[in-house]
């Protein structure tokens, strides 16, 4: 449901088929006015996580603001990834685009098919390295750490600047 507060959410957008930096600039055309973009980190190459014989992902994360409940966040999300040209893969496997909620302000959903903050964010650098881009300083509401000390415990060798540098290079 609607409601009359705005939050501000953070999306991780990520594709490993076709073209994949036109698929991240498709998702900024198809966002309903409901979900205003304040800020988008630059795109990130990254290796493949979780199963690794597939294409690269092109990954990004941007901080929209929303008056969305996280129910209805997810339904227009969905709704995109599907317009955009999304069919369906197994378990970690290759795709047009994926959509994920990352942050939402700082509530703490934990129902079946919607977990806020997203579960697997602490271990993934294709995640935390453009998310530490635009907000290091951002506490994840379920510990006491912020983006980029979250970032600090992980190895992020497999995540490059798209048309840049290793990120480790980089000043
Ligand atoms: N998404 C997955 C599985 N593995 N690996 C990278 N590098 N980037 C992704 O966005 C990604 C992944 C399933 O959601
Ligand atoms: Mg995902
Ligand atoms: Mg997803």
């Amino acid at each position: 449901m609607e409601s009359n507060q705005k939050e501000i959410v953070y999306l991780s957008l990520g594709s490993n088929l076709g073209d994949r930096e036109a698929n991240l600039e498709a998702v900024f055309r198809e966002l309903p006015p409901q979900i205003t973009v304040m800020a988008s980190s630059s795109i990130y190459q990254t290796e493949p996580w979780g199963f690794q014989d597939q294409p690269d992902f092109f990954n990004q994360v941007i901080q929209t603001e929303t008056v969305l409940s996280p129910r209805e966040l997810l339904s227009y999300l969905k709704k995109i990834e599907k317009k955009i040209g999304r069919k369906p893969s197994f378990l970690y496997g290759p795709r047009l685009m994926d959509i994920d909620i990352l942050l939402y302000g700082d509530q703490v959903v934990h129902e079946e098919e919607l977990i806020i903050p997203h579960e697997k964010m602490f271990e993934r650098a294709f995640v935390l390295v453009p998310l530490a881009e635009i907000a290091p300083g951002l506490m994840h509401p379920e510990c006491d750490m912020t983006i980029s000390d979250l970032l600090n415990t992980i190895d992020t060798s497999g995540v490059s600047l798209y048309g840049g540098n290793q990120v480790e290079n980089r000043e």
